[in-house]
């Protein structure tokens, strides 16, 4: 827990989200506010400030948040494709600084992105 991290308090359970999956180190929950049908937030309950950050100890805990997007669009019914996004930094358009993975889907998506 960082102290006033906003994603840190939800991953405790303090702001009563609705976690579409939780395991002992990561939760998943809907964002605020959408820009695809399908559009869920993954966060490691550690807090890592962003994917710049990240350490060697965190191999395991990233593919485990890599096994559960593959859960989570299976479960949202993603068939026909989706993508995750993970915004990084200033440049990487990041407002929340603790890592997070955007999985986006239920519609056709364009590239590039903006
Ligand atoms: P990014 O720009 O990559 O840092 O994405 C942060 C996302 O977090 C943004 O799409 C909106 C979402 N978000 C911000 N505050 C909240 C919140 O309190 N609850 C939820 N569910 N999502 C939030």
């Amino acid at each position: 827990m960082s102290g006033d991290c906003l994603f840190c308090k939800i991953a405790e359970g303090a702001l009563s989200t609705e976690f579409l999956l939780a395991t002992d180190h990561l939760v998943a929950f809907r964002d605020l506010h959408p820009v695809a049908p399908s559009h869920i937030l993954v966060i490691p309950k550690k807090h890592i400030s962003s994917l710049a950050d990240l350490e060697a100890d965190d191999q395991s805990l990233m593919g485990e948040m890599m096994l559960a997007i593959g859960q989570l669009a299976e479960q949202e019914g993603l068939e026909s494709g989706f993508r995750v996004v993970v915004n990084t930094g200033p440049d990487g358009g990041q407002s929340v600084h603790h890592l997070h993975f955007h999985l986006l889907g239920g519609r056709s998506l364009t590239w590039p992105p903006g």
